[in-house]
Order: structure tokens, then sequence, then C-alpha cells
């Protein structure tokens, strides 16, 4: 079957986000509250491990800060991740976060070639709303079929479930799809769902393990700023579209 559907990841994938959005918000969320942490750039490349930010600070309490004192750590997250995602959206309103090399092409020419599209994400659905809406237009949240955020599954990446979920919600097969991502979390979540994964790195991801991507870049590039291939077979394309997509799901799909 041919080339049908591309399932986008959102955090480090479409935008750097988790540097330039959600990482300020934590921090900005923190001093909000009067409490005294700092997350440094080095710090937050760790607990990128964890995915979801509830659980990311639920982490970095239990292993971090053991004598900090609350009532109930499920509540107490809620409601500092609750003033993050308000942070998180305003930052995005005020145009901090743009798109990452080649994204806003690859959709335009992906539409124009009648590929689906949809989004497989871990992160809370406003935040995408807020992202989509304000790089791309608020009409660009119909060009998706499927937006699937981190509210409608019960496992958040590295877990399968969200990827499962969209093909169920779009009624296609992995075979027919590719996935777009960036870290290991997210391509053991798309591999659970037996899709092909390209990856493009970024600044916290470039040293992890893709051992099944299907190509390795460091963006999708664009014409006049080609990609640099990372691991991958040789190929006449210098930036992702969607003749390079369908080269790609003939030899793997
Ligand atoms: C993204 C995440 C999210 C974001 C923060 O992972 O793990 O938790 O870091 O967003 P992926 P929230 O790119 O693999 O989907 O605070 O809304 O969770
Ligand atoms: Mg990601």
């Amino acid at each position: 079957m041919a080339l049908q559907a591309l399932i986008f990841d959102v955090d480090g994938t479409l935008a750097n986000t988790e540097r330039d959005g959600h990482l300020v918000a934590f921090n900005l969320a923190f001093a909000e509250l009067g409490l005294d942490w700092v997350w440094s750039n080095k710090l937050y490349h760790k607990l990128l491990n964890v995915t979801g930010g509830q659980l990311r600070i639920k982490h970095y309490v239990n292993d971090y800060m053991p004598d900090f004192s609350h009532d109930d750590l499920d509540s107490f997250a809620a409601s500092v991740h609750a003033l993050k995602t308000e942070i998180y959206v305003r930052l995005v309103h005020e145009g901090k976060i743009p798109l990452r090399p080649g994204v806003k092409r690859l959709f335009n020419e992906a539409r124009a070639a009648g590929l689906r599209l949809a989004i497989a994400t871990t992160t809370t659905p406003d935040n995408v709303d807020a992202l989509i809406s304000n790089t791309l237009g608020h009409e660009a949240l119909d060009w998706f079929e499927v937006i699937g955020a981190g509210n409608v599954v019960p496992n958040l990446k590295p877990a399968g479930d969200i990827y499962h979920w969209v093909l169920e919600q779009m009624n296609l097969e992995a075979k027919d799809c590719i996935a777009f991502e960036d870290s290991h979390n997210g391509i053991a979540s798309a591999m659970d769902a037996n899709l092909k994964t390209l990856i493009t790195v970024n600044e916290y991801t470039e040293s992890h393990q893709f051992d099944e991507a299907i190509v390795i870049l460091n963006n999708l590039g664009e014409p006049n700023n080609p990609f640099k291939m990372i691991e991958g077979n040789p190929s006449q394309a210098t930036f992702v579209n969607v003749d390079y997509l369908k080269e790609l799901h003939a030899k793997h799909c």
C-alpha cells in the first residue's frame, strides 16, 4: 500500500519546545509559587527521561527533594503543572517558540499531496493548540485529522498507547504511515505500534539510541538549508519532502 499518513510528535520534533518553552515555564511557575527550585538546562536534560510534566515534577520531588514537605504529592504536582501550562501557553502566544526547519513546508506539501496528518504527543492538549495556532494559524488545527495528546491514554510514551490510539482513530495500519520523533522515548512508543519512524534530533536527544529509525537527521531541511544525515541510506534528497518520504516508505515499509 502507498504511503497514506504522517504522524508527528510535538515536543522537540515540531519545535524546540522543551528548551524554549517547557523548561522556562517550569522555572517561572516554581518562582511564582515561591518555591526556590531552579531547573538548569543540564538537570532538565536528565529529567526529560520522565515524560509528562506532572510525572516529571513528582520524580523531581522524590529523587531530588526528599525532604520537601507536602500533603499530597499528586495534587501538589497537578497544581504546579496547571500554572506551568498557563505560562507555557502564554510564552507560545508571545511568539517565543518557532517551528523547526522544514516543518511548515512539509505540512503544506503533504496536504497538497493528499497525505493525511495526525499528532501523537504526551504533552497537554492546550499546549498543542497554542503551538499550532500561533505558528501556523488557528485554521491549521483542522489540518490534523486526529490530535492525540497526553490526556487520552492511560500510559504516556515510551508506552505505545498514543500511537495505537491515533492509528485506531484514523482506521489506518502502521505500515501505511510514517511517524516523526526526536527522542528515544518517542521512537520506543512509535515502534510499539510498529510504525516506521524518521528522527530529527535536537540538543537533548542527539546522544539517544535510535537503532530502529528509518533515517536520523539533524532536522527536516529546506531547499536552501539541507539536512545533515546522521544515519541512513544515501539518497539524492537534501530536504525531507513527499518524494523522499515515499522513497523511505518504499524501502522500509
Ligand atoms: C513530551 C513530554 C511532555 C513535555 C511537557 O514528550 O514528555 O511532558 O515535556 O509537556 P514527547 P507537559 O515529545 O515524547 O511527547 O508538561 O504538558 O506534560
Ligand atoms: Mg518529542
